[in-house]
């Protein structure tokens, strides 16, 4: 009787000393944010902005390179709603890719930004998604071969919304 009793008030006691839960705290460090890497001042990497918005829009809708051009594609989004009801990113597709199959397909994917895996090799470049405030960025080398290829953003309804332009590749 008395030891289950020490032992009822230990429980008790530990119970009671269990710390508050403490609320996570996260840094949040934009994904994709790479140092560049040091291009030869002949040959610069250039370095392309845009802005997406909570209306689901680009402030640059047309990038214009030269064909096998390096690039870099910094993305900012602005907005306040939590990143899981809005983020967006940058997808460069191969010519001719569907991109409504692609979007339908990938609605399940949200591991791979709601790229389908089956349709991964449409992909020319992407960057991750970006919440409010977060910047990401792709290098990448432009098509060899030139055209108008589509970049958009795969997260859910921003394409229809509006949230697509082009890479010129000349
Ligand atoms: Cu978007």
């Amino acid at each position: 009787m008395r030891s289950s009793a020490i032992v009822c008030f230990l429980v008790i006691a530990s119970a009671v000393v269990q710390p508050p839960a403490v609320a996570q705290t996260r840094k949040v460090t934009a994904p994709g944010i790479t140092t560049p890497a040091k291009a030869k001042a002949a040959d610069p990497v250039r370095v392309f902005g845009i802005v997406a918005s909570e209306d689901m829009k680009y402030d640059v809708t047309t990038i214009t390179v030269r064909r096998g051009e390096s690039i870099t594609v910094r993305l900012t989004a602005k907005g306040t709603l939590p990143k899981m009801a809005m983020a967006h990113n940058f997808v460069v597709l191969k010519l001719g890719t569907d991109i409504l199959k692609l979007l339908k397909d990938g609605a399940a994917f949200r591991a791979t930004d709601f790229i389908p895996p089956t349709m991964m090799d449409a992909v020319i470049a992407r960057t991750p998604l970006a919440g409010p405030g977060e910047s990401v960025q792709v290098t990448f080398t432009a098509p060899a071969k030139p055209g108008r290829y589509p970049f958009i953003c795969t997260f859910a309804g921003h394409y229809q919304g509006g949230m697509k332009g082009t890479l010129v590749v000349r």
